[in-house]
């Protein structure tokens, strides 16, 4: 049993060392929520994977996360006395909704729980592997030559999938560049949502490209369309924005919405109910791989033990530091030569924030 004695909250800011363009919106800087929980004998990390400025990628944004961790959810965490680490979420489950919030906190929970009994978080979920392959997700560019320029060096540092992000416009033409170039390559495209059931015949042309997968082409909430797209293509899909729960998934599968499930422990309420996912998808032959959003070392630590799970047997967007950031807020996570990244074996995540580096690009902080 553990019991959360104490909370932090933080908001970071790092900047990126390229914009990243998606169909929704481009990031410069990484702004998220960072909370760390104290134990009696330890302390845990979560970090909150809510977009900035507003909610473009889910139904949340940093300032609503933030209130709600210090009003809602932060309070009732300090209230909720001895638990056990896999118990953590009944805490929040009179508030609905509200995942990449929640998630914050019982990652942070479990963090604090495993340290306290010295287990790592990858055996602690049943992880098989010590290293996870890894992919990487290519911002939207405004030229192809940029863009191949981009997939180029990300090729000679060795990741094992590229990832296109396209836009209504910015789709065929570019994917078909990128194919060209690279004829063998496991190559996917990720649309956020962008397109409707109207642009079928933009999917169908890309089927012509032997894409591993298309990532969330439709409507986040519309699952029955994602179907219909399914049955008129052969190319597999991907959903990510519409899989918020293990529920979630089991009714995507259930109705041929998609072949592939995106996994973000961020976006279904943290790495239980991302365990729970990737349980549903696996009984059901469905295959999971790590998504990715743009995360510090606190949550990319996490995100590799997730990766380490039996059922993740696709390349995730699980890429190095150096991909995103200058300077990592933790100790930098490096590729190996072979498109692999080591998973932590420390207790919990196995990583903490610098301190210094948390000092100095914290913009706000509050204690509860
Ligand atoms: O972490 O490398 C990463 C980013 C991976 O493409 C990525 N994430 O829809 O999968 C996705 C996007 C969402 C990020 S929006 C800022
Ligand atoms: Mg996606």
């Amino acid at each position: 049993m553990t019991t959360a004695r104490a909370i932090d909250l933080y908001i970071v800011a790092l900047p990126l060392v390229r914009p990243f363009r998606t169909s929704f919106g481009t990031s410069t800087e990484k702004i998220c929520i960072l909370a760390r929980v104290r134990t009696d004998h330890a302390e845990g990390w979560g970090e909150c994977v809510a977009d900035d400025g507003y909610p473009g990628f889910s139904g949340e944004w940093i300032e609503g996360a933030w209130a709600l961790l210090r009003d809602v959810l932060g309070p009732a965490l300090l209230g909720a006395g001895d638990l056990e680490a896999d118990a953590v979420e009944a805490a929040f489950s009179f508030v609905r909704g509200n995942p990449m919030a929640k998630a914050t906190l019982v990652d942070a929970f479990v963090d604090a729980a495993l340290r306290e009994h010295g287990i790592s978080l990858a055996s602690w979920l049943g992880a098989e592997r010590d290293h996870v392959a890894c992919g990487v997700s290519v911002g939207i560019t405004d030229t192809t030559e940029e863009l191949r320029a981009q997939v180029d060096g990300y090729l000679d540092e060795g990741y094992r999938r590229i990832k296109l992000k396209i836009a209504p416009g910015i789709d065929v033409e570019r994917v078909g560049a990128i194919r060209a170039a690279h004829p063998d390559i496991r190559l996917s495209v990720d649309a956020n949502a962008a397109y409707t059931l109207e642009d079928a015949g933009v999917f169908r042309a890309l089927d012509a490209y032997e894409l591993l997968m298309i990532e969330q082409p439709l409507h986040h909430e519309d699952l029955v369309m994602h179907a219909a797209l399914q049955h008129r293509i052969v190319t597999s899909l991907c959903l990510d924005e519409s899989i918020r729960s293990a529920a979630d998934a089991a009714a995507a599968i259930e109705l041929g919405a998609c072949r592939i499930v995106n996994i973000k422990q961020g976006r279904v309420g943290g790495v239980l109910e991302a365990r729970r996912v990737h349980d549903v998808c696996r009984a059901a032959d469905v295959a999971v791989w790590c998504g990715g959003m743009l995360e510090t070392g606190v949550g990319r630590a996490l995100n590799l033990a997730l990766a380490a799970l039996p059922g993740f047997t696709l390349p995730g967007d699980t890429s190095a530091s150096r991909r995103y950031f200058h300077e990592d807020l933790t100790a930098p996570f490096d590729l190996a030569p072979d498109g692999t990244m080591a998973v932590p074996r420390g207790p919990g995540i196995g990583v903490d924030p610098d301190p210094g580096r948390l000092a100095a690009w914290t913009t706000a902080h509050e204690h509860l």
